[in-house]
């Protein structure tokens, strides 16, 4: 296995249950990191407890549809006051690791100047917590929950937003880096940037392509300033980021949706990692983002780091559209690939081929940072339980992906499922559920689905060396 692209117009749909009936899984190392991951705007509710600021977010989701159902995360999962059910919940499950978000506007209201001690004591609170349970706190810095009033100042179409960041960081690394040595600067820079600032799909919803651009150079430096400053703060830090790779594909043979897919992906795949880990701007993005750069900058980008976050969830198709900020518009997965029961195209080689390329192209220890299924239709059945055997049919054939790029080289150390908790999806609203654990929106009841004992049994067979 290896290298050969994935051919998606070709082979059926992966099924639920064809998944289920392949031989078990093969061996990892013992040692192989198992996590779940969450974030905070999407779970923990409570958005004006406490002197939380707005953000972005909360901006969006007041703007009529933009959000699924026109729902916001004012309670989301109300984690923020249930959070030693959802610990218990983890404990449980038996993982290793919990990737959460600090929310940058609990910590700085207004985005910087007045400090809100009371943010920082919940996330201290949290963290004592879950250490307690025996489970290592991985920390990212932002999952896209800008305060509104550093938004108002331009936000990360302001240079000075990189240094905004930096002080946002230094506060969470004084307050907390005696006890969290794992540390992730931002989530997923592409989607939050592509959709924020080319796509009208994400906060702060701008469609230019200059604000997108600088956004981009932004965002790289404020990286390599909260890499400094957790290098500089955290004795013993393991920092890195959270990327999305995603291959690309053109929706037909045409040019035209060729060059669409190629600018796509670079935007999407390679503007944020290749400055910050080979020190230069990919081909098409160099020429255009030169005005915003100064000099000295890539070496402020370029800072090292101790491994790649790679989130995927599946392959991205593209065509031609000069109606789109880009030229480039999001293109549809091949009709008779899509799996019924999750609603989009499951590609597993796609996944393979890429934790391959990312070993070959970086060279640094990758941790799957996000990987999980949605649906929309997980729900108590009479007895109580929750059935999600598509859930556990896509999960397994990502877990087989991932022994296949392993065998094929590739250095993947960790995997954490998307999510531990039904949750805010963003554009979705609460209609996509990632969780391994059901929330009933209503009463707030947490209920384990089926492929939470799945994942607990998958852990503790690689542990026992299975
Ligand atoms: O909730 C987000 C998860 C869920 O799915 C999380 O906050 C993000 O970091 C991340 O973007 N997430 C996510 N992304 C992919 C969703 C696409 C599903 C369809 C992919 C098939 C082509």
């Amino acid at each position: 296995p290896g290298g050969s692209p994935a051919d998606p117009w070709g082979g059926a749909p992966s099924s639920a249950h064809e998944a289920t009936m392949t031989a078990s899984l093969a061996p990892l190392p013992r040692d192989f990191l198992w996590g779940v991951s969450t974030s905070a705007y999407q779970i923990e509710g409570a958005v004006r407890d406490d002197g939380r600021g707005p953000s972005i977010w909360d901006t969006r989701c007041l703007m009529r549809g933009k959000i699924g159902t026109d729902e916001t995360g004012d309670v989301a999962c109300d984690h923020y006051h249930r959070w030693p059910e959802d610990i218990a919940l983890m404990r449980e499950l038996g993982v290793d690791a919990y990737r959460f978000s600090v929310a940058w506007p609990r910590i700085f209201p207004r985005g910087r100047g007045r400090l809100n001690p009371k943010g920082l004591d919940f996330y201290d609170r949290l963290t004592d917590a879950v250490l307690d349970a025996g489970i290592t706190p991985w920390l990212c810095l932002y999952h896209w929950d800008l305060p509104q009033a550093l938004q108002d100042l331009g936000g990360w179409t302001n240079r000075d937003c990189a240094g905004w960041f930096a002080d946002y960081a230094t506060v969470v690394a004084r307050r907390l880096g005696d006890r969290v040595k794992h540390w992730i600067t931002f989530n997923e820079f592409s989607v939050f940037t592509m959709f924020g600032f080319a796509i009208d799909w994400s906060a702060p919803g701008i469609t230019d392509r200059q604000a997108h651009l600088k956004a981009i150079h932004h965002v790289n430096l404020a990286h390599g300033a909260g890499v400094d400053v957790v290098r500089a703060l955290v004795p013993g830090a393991v920092i890195g980021a959270v990327h999305n790779r995603q291959q690309v594909f053109p929706e037909g043979e045409l040019e035209i949706h060729r060059e669409a897919a190629a600018l796509l992906s670079e935007h999407w795949n390679d503007v944020f990692p290749d400055p910050q880990l080979l020190g230069y701007y990919p081909e098409r993005t160099a020429q255009a983002i030169e005005p915003y750069v100064q000099a000295g900058d890539m070496a402020r980008i370029c800072r090292p780091v101790d491994f790649f976050g790679l989130n995927h969830y599946g392959p991205i198709f593209a065509r031609a559209d000069p109606t789109w900020t880009w030229g480039y518009a999001w293109g549809d997965a091949p009709e008779g690939r899509v799996n019924p029961e999750i609603g989009w195209a499951v590609f597993p080689e796609v996944f393979r081929d890429e934790l391959i390329t990312l070993t070959q192209r970086y060279g640094l220890p990758v941790y799957i940072t996000e990987n999980g299924c949605g649906g929309g239709t997980d729900a108590p059945d009479a007895s109580g339980a929750v059935h999600d055997p598509h859930r556990i049919a896509y999960l397994k054939l990502y877990q087989d992906a991932l022994r296949e790029a392993m065998a094929a080289g590739a250095d993947v150390r960790g995997y954490f499922v998307w999510c531990l908790l039904d949750n805010f999806e963003w554009g979705s609203g609460y209609a996509q559920r990632f969780g391994l654990v059901h929330v009933d929106y209503e009463t707030l009841k947490r209920t384990p689905k089926d492929s939470f004992a799945w994942y607990r049994a998958l852990m503790a067979a690689t542990r026992a060396g299975e």
